[in-house]
């Protein structure tokens, strides 16, 4: 059976023969999707996680984090909506056929990734507005993640260190509607965290 990189390997090269020859791939990569499935191979690609600068990654490393504890290894990007909206757009329109499920977007200020990607993929965004050194205390890029227009809709978290970790779980929870092995994993996160709080309040006692 083929280590997991290697599928990803042979996936990157299916997607690329893709790329000169259309619409073939889509079909192909059905077929990929089906054997990791089939053999437990978890996708390196399932989730996205996209930052705005690099200066995000001190807070995003909890999303990462989180998403790396439920063994998933999310292709991590910097990329900004306002400073590379080309590869903003790209990125979007080429993500599932990648074989990405879920993109996670972060960014402080006027933070337009999430928005911005989600007018371009049908699938799941989920953003999660940062403080910045602006002093608004990401207020500016809570509003500017959560008020979408209608028919566009982005999952926006709360801000900061907080919405991040809930935006790896938000994304597991996604995917482990149609992932029992996730689902295992989601049951006994929840199970822990129970157990730590009622620690907590016996040892008050
Ligand atoms: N940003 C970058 N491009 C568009 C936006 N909204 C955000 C980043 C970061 C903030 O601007 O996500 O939170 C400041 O970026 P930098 O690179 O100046 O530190």
């Amino acid at each position: 059976m083929p280590q997991r990189h290697e599928a990803t390997k042979i996936n990157d090269w299916i997607v690329r023969l893709g790329d000169r020859h259309n619409r073939k791939s889509e079909v192909i990569n059905v077929y990929v999707s089906l054997f990791e499935r089939e053999n437990n191979m978890v996708s390196k690609k399932m989730v996205a996680v996209v930052m705005g600068s690099d200066s995000d990654m001190g807070v995003m490393q909890s999303c990462i984090d989180q998403l790396v504890s439920f063994d998933i290894e999310p292709v991590v990007r910097i990329i900004s909506a306002h400073r590379t909206p080309q590869i903003a757009s790209d990125f979007a329109q080429n993500a599932a056929q990648k074989g990405i499920q879920v993109i996670i977007a972060a960014a402080g200020m006027a933070a337009h990734l999430a928005g911005a990607l989600a007018g371009r993929t049908a699938l799941p965004i989920i953003g999660v507005p940062l403080s910045s050194g602006a002093g608004l205390g990401g207020v500016d890029a809570l509003l500017s993640t959560v008020q979408m227009p209608p028919g566009v809709p982005v999952a926006s978290m709360g801000i900061g260190k907080a919405g991040a970790k809930n935006a790896a779980l938000f994304a597991v929870q996604i995917l482990a509607l149609s992932d029992e092995k996730l689902r295992e994993k989601l049951a006994a996160f929840k199970k822990a965290q129970a157990k730590k709080v009622i620690e907590k309040d016996a040892a008050l006692q």
